[in-house]
């Protein structure tokens, strides 16, 4: 299953160099050339154009879920044979470095540099080891150099008013998932971090994704699909969740140089595949592989505004609905703004 996209892809890359292209360059110009500020791998740039970007990210995740059910604290540590502690909040930032490079009238290189910073807000329960601790909350914060993303977005064909964008993605393991913390038994011994507050998947991952826009004198619309797919397990002995997103957006433009979006998205997750033997399930559910899974709605409601050569994107996410396997952390809602700049 992990590989056959990507060798679709490739036979798709090689269709393409066929196909005649006359794009209209007025129709791509405008305030709304890019995608909403959550998405990227969905434009290209002219031969010998750089673009910069910093991007920042904001997720935020409050409360249990099961399923689609909200859960208390309470029932959230009680879940199946309960935990010693439970999350009960989490926030995480990420600042993003991308830069895009026009290789060919056809292909453009990218790369991006992640620097996550998360925060997690965790209770003790009742079964907690250290008596004393029982019913206590505490924090444990990691930041770092995230994974670093690669690619390169392939024209597979274009027209006056039309593109289909090929993303030949991959990442690599540039981020740390190993360190330990002793917060949680109050500096008596140290533990892993658990799954969602590490800052990589420890794994190169293929990212393969087709984007199509179409322009119209009023805005545009565009629709992606975009994986992000494991290859193999780390050296920890697990993979993280195979992801599927497929996005609609509509972009309305106010005038050339100002928009708004919105946007809808599915989300499917699986579980993670392979155990890292230092996460035991007793401990917390963010250790058990099984509960990584789900599926999630979400909407974008953006903004973008074109100043000179500077594009800035912003787009606010909430979630629309969520199904998630076990018992995890809800996501509520997520925020995207970028500053970009094309040279
Ligand atoms: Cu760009």
């Amino acid at each position: 299953m992990k590989f056959r996209m990507p060798l679709a892809m490739v036979a798709l890359t090689a269709l393409s160099l066929s196909l005649p292209i006359q794009a209209d360059d007025d129709l791509r110009s405008r305030a709304d050339k890019h995608a909403p500020a959550s998405l990227m791998g969905d434009h290209l740039h002219k031969p010998g154009e750089w673009m910069v970007e910093y991007k920042y990210m904001n997720m935020f995740m409050d409360g249990n879920r099961a399923g689609s059910q909200s859960l208390s604290d309470e029932d959230a540590l009680g879940f199946g044979d309960g935990f010693f502690a439970t999350p009960t909040n989490m926030t995480m930032e990420m600042h993003m470095l991308h830069v895009m490079y026009g290789y060919t009238e056809d292909v453009t290189l990218y790369t991006m540099l992640m620097l996550p910073s998360i925060t997690m807000d965790h209770l003790r329960g009742p079964t907690f080891p250290a008596a004393a601790l029982r019913g206590l909350p505490f924090t444990v914060h990691n930041s770092g150099l995230g994974d670093t993303g690669i690619g390169a977005l392939v024209r597979l064909y274009s027209d006056e008013d039309d593109d289909l964008i090929l993303n030949l993605g991959a990442s690599l393991p540039t981020g740390d998932i190993y360190r330990t913390t002793s917060i949680p038994t109050n500096g008596h011994s140290d533990q892993t971090l658990p799954y969602p507050m590490r800052l990589g998947s420890g794994t190169f991952n293929a990212r393969p994704g087709i984007t199509w826009k179409r322009y119209y004198e009023f805005g545009s619309f565009g629709a992606q699909f975009q994986t992000d797919l494991p290859i193999g397990r780390n050296y920890r002995g697990y993979s993280v969740s195979d992801d599927y997103r497929l996005n609609a957006w509509y972009s309305q433009l106010i005038t050339n140089n100002l928009s708004t979006s919105i946007r809808i998205q599915n989300l499917w997750r699986s579980n993670f595949d392979g155990v890292d033997l230092e996460t035991p399930d007793a401990v917390i559910s963010t250790n058990v592989e099984d509960f990584r899974g789900g599926y999630s709605l979400n909407l974008g409601l953006g903004a973008a505004a074109l100043l000179g050569e500077n594009l800035l994107n912003v787009e606010f996410v909430p979630t629309l609905y969520q199904d998630l396997n076990g018992v995890q952390l809800e996501t509520d809602w997520s925020l995207a703004a970028s500053w970009s700049k094309s040279l």
